[in-house]
Protein backbone atom coordinates (compact mmCIF):
# COMPACT_ATOMS: atom_id res chain seq x y z
CA UNK A 1 0.00 0.00 0.00
CA UNK A 2 3.11 2.36 0.79
CA UNK A 3 5.27 1.32 -1.78
CA UNK A 4 4.82 4.04 -4.45
CA UNK A 5 4.99 7.05 -1.63
CA UNK A 6 8.35 5.17 -0.51
CA UNK A 7 9.32 4.70 -4.13
CA UNK A 8 8.93 8.26 -4.87
CA UNK A 9 10.39 9.51 -1.55
CA UNK A 10 13.82 7.61 -2.53
CA UNK A 11 13.52 8.99 -5.72
CA UNK A 12 12.61 12.66 -4.48
CA UNK A 13 9.96 13.13 -6.60
CA UNK A 14 7.91 15.76 -4.79
CA UNK A 15 5.01 15.90 -7.00
CA UNK A 16 4.43 11.88 -7.43
CA UNK A 17 4.90 11.76 -3.35
CA UNK A 18 2.15 14.25 -2.52
CA UNK A 19 0.05 12.77 -5.68
CA UNK A 20 0.17 9.08 -3.58
CA UNK A 21 -0.12 10.90 -0.21
CA UNK A 22 -3.24 12.87 -1.58
CA UNK A 23 -4.34 9.07 -3.05
CA UNK A 24 -3.75 7.48 0.53
CA UNK A 25 -5.49 9.85 2.31
CA UNK A 26 -8.84 10.27 -0.61
CA UNK A 27 -9.32 6.92 0.24
CA UNK A 28 -9.48 6.92 4.25
CA UNK A 29 -5.76 5.87 5.01
CA UNK A 30 -5.09 8.55 8.64
CA UNK A 31 -2.28 11.12 7.57
CA UNK A 32 -0.06 9.80 10.55
CA UNK A 33 -0.06 6.28 9.07
CA UNK A 34 0.66 7.65 6.04
CA UNK A 35 3.47 9.56 7.34
CA UNK A 36 4.36 6.51 10.11
CA UNK A 37 4.18 3.66 7.28
CA UNK A 38 5.50 5.79 4.26
CA UNK A 39 7.77 8.83 5.11
CA UNK A 40 9.32 7.51 7.76
CA UNK A 41 9.94 4.01 6.75
CA UNK A 42 11.29 5.83 3.31
CA UNK A 43 13.53 7.93 5.60
CA UNK A 44 14.98 4.89 7.19
CA UNK A 45 16.00 3.48 3.69
CA UNK A 46 17.22 6.62 2.75
CA UNK A 47 19.47 6.55 5.69
CA UNK A 48 20.62 2.84 5.25
CA UNK A 49 21.71 3.75 1.30
CA UNK A 50 23.13 6.60 2.58
CA UNK A 51 25.20 4.70 5.16
CA UNK A 52 25.99 2.32 2.38
CA UNK A 53 27.55 4.87 -0.21
CA UNK A 54 24.95 4.05 -2.54
CA UNK A 55 23.37 7.41 -1.92
CA UNK A 56 25.14 10.88 -1.73
CA UNK A 57 24.33 14.15 0.47
CA UNK A 58 22.16 15.75 -2.81
CA UNK A 59 19.93 12.67 -3.21
CA UNK A 60 19.70 12.74 0.99
CA UNK A 61 18.42 16.35 0.27
CA UNK A 62 16.18 15.77 -2.06
CA UNK A 63 14.47 13.23 -0.52
CA UNK A 64 14.77 15.01 2.53
CA UNK A 65 12.86 17.51 0.99
CA UNK A 66 10.20 15.74 -0.37
CA UNK A 67 9.29 14.25 2.96
CA UNK A 68 8.76 18.13 4.40
CA UNK A 69 6.58 19.01 1.46
CA UNK A 70 4.33 16.02 2.04
CA UNK A 71 4.09 16.70 5.89
CA UNK A 72 3.10 20.10 5.64
CA UNK A 73 0.61 18.53 2.87
CA UNK A 74 -0.53 16.74 5.31
CA UNK A 75 -0.52 19.22 8.30
CA UNK A 76 -4.28 20.61 7.64
CA UNK A 77 -5.73 17.52 8.07
CA UNK A 78 -4.72 16.57 11.63
CA UNK A 79 -6.89 18.00 13.79
CA UNK A 80 -5.03 20.07 16.37
CA UNK A 81 -6.19 19.78 19.89
CA UNK A 82 -6.92 22.80 21.94
CA UNK A 83 -3.41 23.40 23.34
CA UNK A 84 -4.21 22.90 27.45
CA UNK A 85 -1.97 20.56 28.41
CA UNK A 86 1.51 22.17 28.74
CA UNK A 87 4.04 24.50 26.36
CA UNK A 88 6.67 22.76 25.05
CA UNK A 89 9.74 24.62 23.32
CA UNK A 90 11.35 22.10 20.59
CA UNK A 91 14.65 22.69 18.45
CA UNK A 92 17.57 20.70 17.02
CA UNK A 93 20.85 21.42 19.10
CA UNK A 94 23.70 24.06 18.04
CA UNK A 95 25.39 22.83 15.09
CA UNK A 96 22.38 20.28 13.73
CA UNK A 97 20.80 20.68 10.69
CA UNK A 98 18.64 17.62 11.03
CA UNK A 99 14.65 18.71 11.80
CA UNK A 100 12.82 15.68 9.98
CA UNK A 101 12.23 13.82 12.96
CA UNK A 102 11.82 17.40 15.52
CA UNK A 103 9.28 18.27 13.35
CA UNK A 104 7.26 15.68 13.44
CA UNK A 105 7.83 14.97 17.58
CA UNK A 106 6.27 18.73 16.86
CA UNK A 107 3.67 17.62 14.86
CA UNK A 108 2.32 15.00 17.34
CA UNK A 109 2.32 17.45 20.33
CA UNK A 110 0.57 19.45 18.94
CA UNK A 111 -1.91 17.13 17.88
CA UNK A 112 -2.36 16.38 21.24
CA UNK A 113 -2.74 18.71 22.70
CA UNK A 114 0.18 20.64 23.86
CA UNK A 115 1.14 24.42 22.47
CA UNK A 116 4.39 23.95 20.54
CA UNK A 117 7.19 26.46 19.86
CA UNK A 118 9.47 25.33 17.45
CA UNK A 119 13.04 27.34 17.71
CA UNK A 120 14.33 25.04 14.24
CA UNK A 121 17.60 23.93 14.15
CA UNK A 122 21.63 24.85 14.82
CA UNK A 123 19.88 26.39 18.07
CA UNK A 124 22.42 27.26 21.04
CA UNK A 125 21.66 26.99 24.59
CA UNK A 126 21.02 30.37 25.13
CA UNK A 127 18.37 30.32 23.01
CA UNK A 128 16.55 28.18 24.91
CA UNK A 129 17.27 29.49 27.61
CA UNK A 130 16.14 32.75 26.68
CA UNK A 131 12.62 31.74 24.81
CA UNK A 132 12.24 29.17 27.63
CA UNK A 133 11.75 32.17 30.18
CA UNK A 134 10.14 34.14 27.28
CA UNK A 135 7.19 31.35 26.95
CA UNK A 136 7.09 30.23 31.33
CA UNK A 137 7.45 26.90 29.57
CA UNK A 138 7.41 23.55 31.36
CA UNK A 139 9.01 21.14 28.79
CA UNK A 140 12.16 21.59 26.80
CA UNK A 141 12.37 18.68 23.96
CA UNK A 142 15.84 18.57 22.48
CA UNK A 143 16.89 17.12 18.94
CA UNK A 144 20.00 15.32 17.94
CA UNK A 145 21.08 13.29 15.25
CA UNK A 146 24.99 13.08 15.25
CA UNK A 147 27.26 11.87 17.47
CA UNK A 148 29.22 15.12 17.24
CA UNK A 149 26.11 17.33 18.59
CA UNK A 150 24.75 14.76 20.82
CA UNK A 151 27.35 16.49 23.41
CA UNK A 152 25.47 20.22 23.05
CA UNK A 153 22.34 18.60 24.46
CA UNK A 154 24.91 18.29 27.80
CA UNK A 155 25.57 21.49 27.24
CA UNK A 156 21.87 23.01 26.59
CA UNK A 157 21.10 21.05 30.36
CA UNK A 158 24.46 22.09 32.15
CA UNK A 159 23.74 26.28 30.54
CA UNK A 160 20.49 25.97 32.21
CA UNK A 161 21.65 24.48 35.75
CA UNK A 162 24.54 27.72 35.44
CA UNK A 163 21.43 29.91 34.73
CA UNK A 164 19.69 28.38 37.79
CA UNK A 165 16.65 28.03 35.51
CA UNK A 166 16.74 24.43 35.70
CA UNK A 167 14.17 23.25 38.35
CA UNK A 168 11.68 25.43 36.12
CA UNK A 169 11.57 23.05 33.21
CA UNK A 170 12.02 19.61 32.23
CA UNK A 171 14.03 18.26 29.59
CA UNK A 172 13.56 15.45 27.26
CA UNK A 173 15.81 13.99 24.73
CA UNK A 174 15.82 12.51 21.23
CA UNK A 175 17.15 11.72 18.20
CA UNK A 176 18.51 8.21 16.39
CA UNK A 177 22.21 8.39 17.76
CA UNK A 178 20.74 9.03 21.61
CA UNK A 179 19.46 6.46 24.55
CA UNK A 180 17.63 6.32 27.52
CA UNK A 181 21.51 5.31 29.06
CA UNK A 182 22.36 9.08 27.26
CA UNK A 183 19.42 11.02 28.69
CA UNK A 184 20.11 9.71 32.21
CA UNK A 185 23.78 10.15 32.39
CA UNK A 186 23.39 14.20 31.07
CA UNK A 187 20.29 14.42 33.70
CA UNK A 188 17.69 14.77 30.90
CA UNK A 189 14.44 14.10 32.55
CA UNK A 190 13.08 11.74 29.88
CA UNK A 191 13.97 10.19 26.37
CA UNK A 192 11.49 8.78 23.70
CA UNK A 193 12.73 6.53 20.33
CA UNK A 194 10.01 8.41 18.19
CA UNK A 195 6.97 10.58 18.02
CA UNK A 196 4.50 9.21 19.49
CA UNK A 197 6.34 8.00 22.34
CA UNK A 198 7.49 11.42 23.02
CA UNK A 199 4.13 12.85 23.55
CA UNK A 200 3.54 10.20 26.11
CA UNK A 201 6.79 11.10 27.88
CA UNK A 202 5.61 14.56 27.58
CA UNK A 203 2.03 13.85 28.99
CA UNK A 204 3.35 11.89 32.11
CA UNK A 205 6.15 15.05 32.87
CA UNK A 206 2.80 17.51 32.84
CA UNK A 207 0.78 14.61 35.49
C1 LIG B 1 18.01 13.24 6.09
C2 LIG B 1 19.43 13.22 6.56
C3 LIG B 1 20.23 14.34 6.32
C4 LIG B 1 19.67 15.61 5.68
C5 LIG B 1 18.87 16.40 6.74
C6 LIG B 1 17.69 17.15 6.14
C7 LIG B 1 16.74 17.61 7.20
N1 LIG B 1 16.01 18.65 6.86
O1 LIG B 1 16.63 17.10 8.31
C8 LIG B 1 21.00 16.33 5.23
C9 LIG B 1 21.33 15.94 3.80
C10 LIG B 1 20.98 17.86 5.33
C11 LIG B 1 22.01 15.68 6.17
C12 LIG B 1 23.25 16.23 6.42
C13 LIG B 1 24.24 15.58 7.16
N2 LIG B 1 24.18 14.34 7.64
CO1 LIG B 1 22.54 13.32 7.75
N3 LIG B 1 21.22 12.07 7.68
C14 LIG B 1 19.96 12.07 7.25
C15 LIG B 1 19.31 10.67 7.42
C16 LIG B 1 19.46 9.92 6.10
C17 LIG B 1 17.86 10.63 7.84
C18 LIG B 1 17.49 11.42 9.11
C19 LIG B 1 15.97 11.49 9.19
O2 LIG B 1 15.37 12.48 8.78
N4 LIG B 1 15.33 10.40 9.66
C20 LIG B 1 13.87 10.28 9.70
C21 LIG B 1 13.32 10.83 11.02
C22 LIG B 1 11.81 10.64 11.06
O3 LIG B 1 13.90 10.07 12.08
P1 LIG B 1 14.70 10.73 13.28
O4 LIG B 1 15.32 12.00 12.88
O5 LIG B 1 15.56 9.70 13.92
O6 LIG B 1 13.55 11.16 14.33
C23 LIG B 1 12.74 10.24 15.05
C24 LIG B 1 13.35 9.82 16.40
O7 LIG B 1 14.76 9.86 16.43
C25 LIG B 1 12.68 10.71 17.41
N5 LIG B 1 13.22 12.04 17.69
C26 LIG B 1 13.90 12.91 16.90
N6 LIG B 1 14.13 14.04 17.55
C27 LIG B 1 13.59 13.94 18.77
C28 LIG B 1 13.54 14.83 19.85
C29 LIG B 1 12.92 14.44 21.02
C30 LIG B 1 12.88 15.40 22.16
C31 LIG B 1 12.37 13.14 21.15
C32 LIG B 1 11.76 12.73 22.42
C33 LIG B 1 12.39 12.24 20.07
C34 LIG B 1 13.00 12.64 18.89
O8 LIG B 1 11.38 10.88 16.86
C35 LIG B 1 11.48 11.01 15.43
C36 LIG B 1 10.21 10.54 14.80
O9 LIG B 1 9.91 9.21 15.09
C37 LIG B 1 20.21 10.08 8.56
C38 LIG B 1 20.25 8.55 8.64
C39 LIG B 1 19.57 7.99 9.87
N7 LIG B 1 19.52 6.69 9.94
O10 LIG B 1 19.12 8.69 10.76
C40 LIG B 1 21.56 10.71 8.23
C41 LIG B 1 22.64 10.91 9.33
C42 LIG B 1 22.00 11.35 10.64
N8 LIG B 1 23.46 11.98 8.78
C43 LIG B 1 24.70 11.77 8.98
C44 LIG B 1 25.73 12.65 8.54
C45 LIG B 1 27.14 12.16 8.74
C46 LIG B 1 25.43 13.90 7.97
C47 LIG B 1 26.44 14.95 7.50
C48 LIG B 1 27.65 15.18 8.41
C49 LIG B 1 26.84 14.55 6.05
C50 LIG B 1 27.88 15.37 5.40
N9 LIG B 1 28.95 14.69 5.03
O11 LIG B 1 27.72 16.55 5.23
C51 LIG B 1 25.57 16.22 7.40
C52 LIG B 1 25.53 17.03 8.71
C53 LIG B 1 24.81 18.34 8.60
C54 LIG B 1 24.56 18.95 9.96
N10 LIG B 1 25.44 19.83 10.40
O12 LIG B 1 23.60 18.65 10.61
C55 LIG B 1 24.97 10.48 9.76
C56 LIG B 1 25.33 10.74 11.23
C57 LIG B 1 26.43 9.81 11.69
C58 LIG B 1 26.82 10.07 13.11
N11 LIG B 1 27.27 9.01 13.73
O13 LIG B 1 26.75 11.12 13.66
C59 LIG B 1 23.63 9.68 9.53
C60 LIG B 1 23.27 8.72 10.68
C61 LIG B 1 23.83 8.88 8.21
C62 LIG B 1 24.89 7.81 8.32
N12 LIG B 1 24.51 6.58 8.59
O14 LIG B 1 26.05 8.06 8.17
N13 LIG B 1 21.56 14.52 6.63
Amino acid sequence: MYDKIIAAVLSGDTEAAATEAKLLTDNGVDPLQVIDQGLIVAMGEVGRLFKENEIFVPEVMMSAHTVTMVIDQLKPMLKEERASLGTVIIGTVKGDLHDIGKNLVALLLANNGFKVIDLGNDVTPEKFISEAKAHNCDIIALSALLTTTMINMEATIKAFVDAGSRDQVKIIIGGAPVTADYAASINADGYAEDAASAVDICKQLMS
